[in-house]
């Protein structure tokens, strides 16, 4: 039997286990990418594990999901960020530059390498042919060291896409199409690969549209083959030697198939409050639209913002709707700004933002009460996007650009509002200039030192496992609870580099007075508990979303599923990712119970299934667990960082 793509990679990489979907595997990473909600926990982490510099071929630091710089917090993670980059050998990417995976798409993502990264949206360079995975800052800071990362050896599913995609029709209603399809839970580890005569129709960005949002299915992550068309793509970054052909094997082997014709597919949208909503956009045609919001690392390339810029040209936004537009990179920016098309933007009545996460991360532009905002981006969770009244509509910068003229959503393929499609033509080669980007010191960098402003605290640490845990549960939550509703983003962000302050807000808008509950509950030594529904834990990786629960005290969460970026973060922090044998058992635990876990270590060690005796109902419930022996000794030794130090 022939290879995959996503296998033939792998196999390049195994530092160890077997390629047998299911078990544990460890890679060897070439790339790392951090961002700076994440990076500064991250290097904090990287520099407690007294390594001189990066082991890694390349790693890169960015910075753009915290710019708006409200206090000095903000700036002085950057300067940390870019200090610790000089010293360590890292690529520090500066504010301004743009959002971390459109910027390394266009100037770092190399076809056949692995890329590991402490965004969630990592897989986007699955668009360049690179086994691109999220995981938390921890595990970047370990891969940086030189250490494997370690993950569920995937089952692959051939994604084969025929024919070719309408007029108005684009790769972001693609993976909507998926999602629908799909949906946002039971796909843990799995990888989606692209394959089939459709491929050839999409460029490299398109492609990149396709893998990032591919996290919103909770799979690994998505990869295309690297064909002639990837090589066009690196050629007009002036990075041809970069290029190398990449396909599977004609009996390729994968787990399932899934054929797609694109000609078939239509506009698609999400509809709120969450990315597996989705509907055709005929279905809410008409609908009075407050905002539009065009960017984001789902739909913010060259390619996006010309078809945005030239549908808005000679045109004006809507009296009644406000248009916001974040192009991805500085080098998009300036070839707007060249070819006119940001003059049209202008002149349309939009709003232009730096090249920043901005609106999609909801560091500004709150949508107003009860407001619909249409937005390009890959995530519509509640209260996201700062506004918990609001509804979030996911779509195509088509139909968003098309809907801030009209003030209402338009179904472009509706006979009655047709138009011609406008002729965009893309260069044959982008604007270079990496000025934006700081080269790591060469040589000895030892000497330089790290600046660090007074919001910047060290990595809080755990205390080894015990065998009796013996608490409360503090909060029960339903179905799909996201890394936001865990730890909000938003306002909250510049509190990243600061777990005594930012973990204040653990489950903030679900439960405010959950965060001093737990902390009370610590300081009397005992255990606090959380109780989840299906999917606990979907959406972003970060880390905090583990690590400010571990400080104020939490021990397990118990849930009916998880998903694996957060059920790994967990482990790293020390906390027991515990999922109902009997997802029936949920109901009859409730806030407050008093709970105690016995032989917890044995039990981990001896693999059998953990029971936790509710003592307020009086009622044993058994947990189950899927936990390597590598976890289980990170979960004794309280964590990643216990266990590294240990050697
Ligand atoms: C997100 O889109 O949710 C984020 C913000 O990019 C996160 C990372 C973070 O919380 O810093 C992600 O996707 O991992
Ligand atoms: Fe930034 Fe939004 Fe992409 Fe996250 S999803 S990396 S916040 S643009």
């Amino acid at each position: 039997m022939g290879k995959n793509i996503t296998y033939k990679i792998l196999e390049k990489h195994l530092m160890t286990g077997n390629l047998k979907p299911g078990s544990e595997i460890g890679i060897r990473i070439d790339q790392t990418l951090t961002q700076d909600a994440t990076g500064t926990m991250a290097y904090l982490q990287f520099e407690a594990m007294e390594i001189d510099r990066v082991k890694t071929e390349l790693s890169v630091s960015y910075v753009d999901h915290n710019t708006l710089q409200e206090g000095f917090e903000n700036a002085d993670d950057h300067r940390y960020l870019q200090t610790v980059a000089a010293k360590y050998g890292i690529y520090f990417s500066r504010p301004g530059n743009g959002i971390c995976h459109q910027v390394h798409l266009e100037r770092f993502g190399k076809p056949g390498r692995t890329l590991l990264g402490s965004d969630s949206h990592t897989p986007t360079g699955g668009g360049i042919g690179m086994i691109a995975i999220g995981s938390g800052g921890l595990d970047v800071a370990v891969a940086m060291g030189g250490g494997a990362f370690y993950l569920t050896c995937p089952e692959v599913i051939k994604v084969e896409l025929a024919g070719k995609l309408r007029k108005w029709v684009s790769a972001k209603d693609v993976i909507l199409y998926i999602l629908s399809k799909i949906s946002t839970n039971g796909n843990v580890n799995k990888v989606l690969e692209y394959s089939g005569e459709g491929v050839k129709t999409l460029t490299v960005p398109e492609r990149a549209t396709i893998t990032n949002m591919g996290a919103e299915t909770g799979v690994t992550t998505s990869i295309f083959p690297s064909d002639k068309i990837t090589r066009d793509f690196l050629t007009a970054q002036k990075r041809r030697p970069d290029w190398s052909v990449l396909e599977a094997d004609a009996d390729a082997e994968y787990s399932s198939v899934m054929k797609i014709d694109l000609s078939k597919i239509e506009p698609m949208v999400a509809l709120p409050h969450s990315p597996g909503n989705v509907v055709p956009v005929k279905d809410i045609a008409g609908k009075k639209v407050d905002q539009v919001a065009i960017g984001s690392c789902t739909n913010s390339s060259l390619r996006d913002l010309m078809i945005a810029g030239a549908i808005l040209k000679g045109k004006k936004v809507s009296f009644a709707t406000s248009l916001v537009i974040s192009p991805g990179s500085k080098q998009v920016f300036s070839m707007i700004s060249k070819n006119g098309i940001l003059t049209a933007m202008i002149d349309s009545g939009a709003r232009i933002m730096e090249s920043t996460c901005g609106f999609c991360i909801g560091n500004g532009q709150a949508p107003a009460t009860n407001a619909v905002s249409l937005r390009t981006n890959n995530r519509n969770f509640e209260a996201r996007s700062g506004t918990r009244s609001a509804g979030v509509y996911l779509v195509s910068p088509e139909v968003a650009a098309l809907s801030a003229i009209k003030g209402e959503v338009v179904d472009p393929l509706n006979a009655k509002d047709k138009r011609t499609f406008p002729k965009v033509t893309l260069p044959e080669r982008f604007d270079i200039d990496d000025s934006m980007i700081i080269p790591p010191v060469r040589g000895r960098s030892g000497k330089l030192e790290v600046e660090r402003g007074p919001n910047i605290g060290d990595p809080p640490k755990n205390t080894p496992l015990t065998g009796r845990l013996d608490g409360k549960i503090g909060i029960k939550v339903g179905d799909k609870i996201t890394t936001d509703h865990i730890m909000p983003a938003g306002s909250r962000l510049k509190y990243r580099s600061n777990i005594n302050k930012y973990s204040e807000f653990v489950f903030e808008g679900l439960d405010p007075g959950f965060a001093s509950f737990a902390r009370d509950l610590r300081d009397k030594n005992k255990a606090v508990f959380i109780l989840g529904g299906e999917s606990y834990g979907q959406g972003s990786s970060r880390e905090h979303a583990a690590l400010c629960p571990m400080y104020l005290g939490v021990k397990a969460v118990f849930a009916k599923s998880m998903e694996r970026i957060h059920a790994a973060n967990l482990v790293n922090f020390g906390i027991l990712p515990l999922v109902f044998a009997d997802k029936g058992d949920y109901d009859t635990l409730d806030k407050f119970d008093d709970i105690l876990i016995e032989n917890v270590i044995e039990s981990f060690r001896s693999n059998k299934s953990l029971v936790i005796n509710n003592i307020t109902k009086g009622k044993r419930i058994e947990m189950k667990y899927a936990l390597s022996p590598r976890q289980i000794e990170i979960l004794v030794c309280g964590g990643l960082l216990n266990y590294t130090r240990k050697g």
